[in-house]
């Protein structure tokens, strides 16, 4: 239990630690593409993690989970709160290494994004890049991923969003909800259990789905 402990104690300061460079890097890349505009802006900034083979259940096993990362622990997934008519920033942290089967090849498109494109950092992995070779070389500006290389997608279907995110990878991207209420929130990339990928995590709030409620 003890060496448990330890293991997993290491693991959430590598987490923390990966979340914070990342959101100064994206500070510093987004702050210079938008420095030529002189009005000040209330910016919205939330980063999730996805996390795979959390223990779901003893018949089910290890599933991957999406989690708010707030008060420098992860926290659940299964209500997520967005101010409406705010330029959101979100960042999403994906540690699983492989991609799943999309239910449909549109959810490797990204939409309802400031400009239609996310940015992505194409490796969460911590191998000791230096900033210059992660920002000239591993920063891509994307309108959609490889179909075949969707690991997850943070979509809410009713407000047009769809984040396609690949694995081991961070996804920064900016957008506007502008309509309050409750919202479904859901992985569209098939990656539950069950023939078709779609049980499990897939339907389980917290996990590859949830509710957005806009304020
Ligand atoms: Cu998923």
């Amino acid at each position: 239990m003890v060496s448990e402990k330890i293991i997993y104690s290491i693991l959430v300061v590598i987490i923390l630690a990966g979340g914070a460079s990342v959101g100064l890097l994206a500070g510093n890349a987004i702050g210079h593409t938008s420095s030529s505009s002189s009005t000040t802006q209330n910016i919205y900034s939330l980063t999730m993690v996805v996390q795979t083979d959390v223990q779901f259940n003893a018949s089910v096993g290890g599933q991957p989970a999406f989690y708010v990362l707030q008060n420098g622990t992860l926290e659940s997934s299964a209500m997520i709160y967005f101010p409406a008519n705010t330029l959101i920033d979100l960042t999403i942290i994906d540690y699983d290494t492989g991609p799943a089967p999309l239910e449909n090849n549109s959810y490797a498109n990204v939409s309802g994004t400031v400009g239609g494109f996310e940015y992505v950092f194409n490796s969460t992995d911590p191998a000791g890049l230096n900033q210059s070779q992660v920002v000239t070389t591993y920063f891509q500006k994307a309108t959609s991923i490889n179909a075949s290389n969707v690991a997850h997608t943070f979509t809410i279907p009713q407000l047009n969003l769809n984040l396609p995110l690949q694995p081991i990878s961070t996804t920064i991207t900016q957008f506007y909800l502008n309509q309050t209420g409750s919202y479904t929130w859901q992985c569209f990339a098939e990656c539950g259990t069950g023939p078709l990928g779609q049980g499990a995590s897939m339907e389980t709030a917290g996990w590859m789905t949830g509710t957005v409620v806009v304020y």
